[in-house]
């Protein structure tokens, strides 16, 4: 068994593991070279030979234990027909929401548009760099995708004052990204995906009276989904308060931890596996307090089911060789 599984379905930690998110990013200087070159964000997730090299990229530099399908999570807004552009220095743009239009997509429509993901999942999982490795695939949160659609572009900090003026369309959208969102994980999964990750980036920005709408609820209808094609899922709600109600709740195999939850608190708190917590900031200082910091997350959890990883993405202005420090410390420890 690959050393994640391990982690997460027989609550052991051999070797160490770890995978980093965002490791395929733009921290790469081979992953901005052919950003240059293919301006189209959308398009490159496309492009199954592309965004299959960009997927082992970090694999051909570090000994990471997983590869994470280049993709993105406005995929599935993409997919319903809704119209998603990525803008320099300004992150996604996205069309007017046509509820009609959305309303009538078949499932074949929608996986006929996004189905270069499931090409470029079976080449990263049939890859030699991937052997005895875990393939992740992953998915947006219901409440996270509702945010970029009704939104339309990046929240940042807070929520627009009229975000939920309109309840019937927001039910409406969370019925059917329900239904969408599975298939995208089903394909995922045929397509050759070991594992699933729920971001959901979000979470932080709502009130605790609205978590059970749409943070709880929403959320366990995904994973006991993932858990009836006996597939393991990992769950990512960014910025929650409450890590230990979420997971008694919404019942994932493993909980991603952000980097403001205190690790020695959660560690008592949470039985499943955990995984990540260190602030991806610390890979901008140097390495002394690199090492000082993957070392209390390793000492923390040494007799905790765990999985190393940061408790955001990888800062595009990381040096690779602070990444290459860390995944060979966190291996030798
Ligand atoms: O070159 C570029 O400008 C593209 C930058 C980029 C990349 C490398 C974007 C745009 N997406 C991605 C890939 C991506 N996105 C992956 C690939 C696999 C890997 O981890 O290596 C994954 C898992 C995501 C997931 C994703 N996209 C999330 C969830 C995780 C998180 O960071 O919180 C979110 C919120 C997005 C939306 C998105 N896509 C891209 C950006 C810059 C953003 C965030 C915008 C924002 O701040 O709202």
């Amino acid at each position: 068994m690959s050393p994640i599984s391990e982690v997460i379905v027989n609550k052991q930690t051999k070797n160490n593991p770890i995978w980093i998110m965002r490791q395929a990013g733009r921290y790469l200087p081979e992953f901005r070279e052919i950003r240059k070159n293919n301006p189209d964000f959308i398009k490159l997730c496309l492009n199954q030979n592309l965004s299959t090299e960009i997927t082992l990229q970090p694999l051909k530099r570090f000994e990471l234990d997983a590869a994470i399908i280049f993709s993105d999570i406005l995929m599935v807004p993409y997919g319903l027909n809704q119209k998603v552009e990525f803008k320099k220095n300004f992150g996604p743009s996205l069309g007017d929401l046509n509820l009609s239009k959305i309303s009538e997509l078949t499932e074949e429509d929608f996986v006929k548009k996004i189905n270069q993901v499931y090409e470029a999942i079976k080449l990263v999982s049939s890859n030699q760099l991937v052997k005895n490795k875990d393939t992740i695939g992953f998915v947006g949160a219901p409440w996270t995708l509702l945010v970029y659609m009704i939104n339309k572009h990046s929240p940042k900090l807070k929520l627009a004052n009229n975000f939920f003026s309109d309840e019937l369309l927001i039910n409406e959208i969370l019925k059917i990204l329900d239904k969408f969102i599975k298939i995208h994980i089903k394909n995922q999964i045929d397509s050759g995906a070991k594992i699933i990750q729920i971001f959901d980036s979000w979470a932080g920005l709502l009130n605790k009276d609205k978590l059970d709408k749409y943070v709880y609820d929403p959320t366990l209808s995904l994973v006991e989904f993932t858990k009836s094609l006996n597939v393991p899922v990992i769950c990512f709600p960014r910025g929650i308060k409450d890590y230990k109600k979420y997971s008694e709740y919404v019942k994932p195999d493993a909980i991603c931890i952000d980097y403001e939850v205190d690790p020695v608190q959660i560690k008592k708190e949470i039985k499943i596996p955990i995984q990540g917590g260190m602030d991806p900031k610390i890979l901008l200082t140097d390495k002394e307090n690199l090492k000082k910091e993957a070392k209390k997350y390793l000492d923390i959890f040494k007799d905790h089911p765990y999985i190393f990883n940061l408790g955001h993405g990888v800062l595009p202005e990381t040096d690779p060789n602070m990444m290459d420090y860390l995944v060979k410390m966190v291996k030798d420890y």
